[in-house]
């Protein structure tokens, strides 16, 4: 396709040429941008909003690589090896089985994200956003069973809520222009779960504080290493996210971490596999092992720096520590209990799950059920994480694979 000014005149007009239908130019500017860019992890033909399945984009089923970065302190690799040598290595890599499928998610999560943040602008419901991100994951991935599909609810968290909050049904909460929107979802494949996360302003004002968090999460990303304790991390990344300070309607904030949050490692299938990656200094002298996959996230906040559970829940998962037999014996006195953890085995397993998705399903009448669910431990309920009321708080996060030979960002796009 044609030059820059070309491609201004296919901006500026309202109808498209005689014979050009608008998908064709839509897909021209993409592929303008992507030449401009110069990415190569932008795909060449998906529409707008996104509805091409990644299989077809990638036919030899050959999803890109993430970033590559090398370990810290490595310094055999950065002399002994180029670019060129270390593909050949990764290659012979036998490590990693899923990682495959985890480049398909991630690039579904990459493709979703970009169309989300076009579509995500003041006035649109939480609801209509969430259903926005759902809808395209489901497309792209070619949702089917436990084979490929959301990898948990759609976190659209805002100002001084962290995490954990989505729209239930009913919700009609309206994005407003001076919201801090956390925008946390997942995709998964063969449950490798690629886990990755940003947050959206319509306001310069707020640009110190992602430019906080996004530099604090690269710092928790590039510090991530096998045999790297967690407390190093954790310690690597307050400093630089305490280093950022933050004015607002004429005051100003210092940026804290949040002390209880926390990256985690992934498993198939569990989201939260045992190992907490802490964002603040602490004394977790567990290390990140070989070929384990972890989830780099932080938040930065003007309030206290802490989250306590507030607010109307709609996350949940059932537990992974529990075998079916542990399960089994557990006595139900409410027979809807039954059936709902039935249709929860049957349709998440262990993936996190919210409200919405059980009413899609056809689910009714289910709170008193999932209730006894989570009284009895069977289901873990994930309420909603809040800072004090008027501060804000933002998030960035990636989901990283400790390779053998090196480190692969998955989630890594041109954007974030
Ligand atoms: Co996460």
């Amino acid at each position: 396709m044609g030059d820059n000014s070309s491609s201004s005149e296919v901006h500026s007009k309202d109808q498209p040429a005689e014979g050009v239908s608008k998908v064709e130019i839509i897909d021209a500017i993409a592929e303008e941008n992507e030449s401009e860019s110069d990415n190569p992890k932008v795909a060449e033909v998906q529409t707008d909003p996104p509805t091409i399945p990644i299989t077809k984009l990638y036919p030899n089923q050959n999803y890109p690589e993430g970033e590559i970065q090398q370990y810290p302190n490595d310094d055999t690799m950065k002399t002994k090896f180029n670019k060129d040598e270390i593909k050949r290595l990764e290659k012979q890599e036998i490590g990693f089985e899923g990682l495959n499928d985890m480049r398909r998610a991630a690039e579904v999560h990459r493709q979703v994200r970009r169309h989300a943040r076009e579509f995500i602008k003041p006035g649109k419901t939480m609801t209509s956003i969430a259903e926005s991100i759902e809808n395209a994951t489901r497309l792209l991935v070619e949702e089917k069973g436990f084979e490929a599909g959301i990898g948990f609810p759609t976190g659209l968290s805002l100002n001084h809520v962290a995490a954990h909050y989505t729209p239930n049904a009913g919700d009609n909460i309206v994005l407003k222009q001076e919201d801090v929107l956390k925008v946390d979802f997942g995709v998964h494949v063969n449950g490798r779960i690629v886990d990755s996360a940003f947050t959206m302003t319509f306001d310069s004002k707020y640009d110190k504080l992602l430019e906080a968090v996004r530099d604090a999460t690269n710092t928790g990303v590039k510090a991530a290493g096998i045999d790297v304790r967690l407390c190093d991390i954790g310690e690597q990344i307050q400093e630089v996210m305490e280093s950022y300070e933050i004015e607002l309607n004429g005051k100003t904030y210092p940026i804290k971490s949040v002390r209880n949050l926390c990256g985690h490692n992934i498993a198939p299938y569990i989201i939260h596999s045992g190992k907490s990656v802490p964002i603040v200094k602490n004394n977790d002298t567990t290390r990140m092992e070989e070929n384990e996959v972890f989830a780099i996230e932080t938040f930065g906040s003007t309030g206290r720096g802490l989250v306590v559970e507030e607010g109307v829940c709609s996350h949940y998962a059932k537990s992974s520590s529990l075998t079916q037999q542990q399960i089994n014996s557990i006595p139900l006195r409410v027979p809807r209990a039954k059936s709902l953890l039935g249709s929860i085995t049957k349709n998440f397993g262990t993936l996190p799950f919210c409200r919405r998705y059980l009413d899609r399903l056809g689910e009714e009448k289910y709170l008193l059920g999932l209730k006894t669910l989570v009284d009895n431990g069977i289901v873990q309920d994930y309420p909603p994480l809040c800072d004090i009321p008027g501060s804000y708080v933002a998030q960035f996060e990636h989901t990283i694979v400790l390779r053998p030979g090196c480190k692969e960002v998955v989630s890594r796009g041109d954007d974030y």
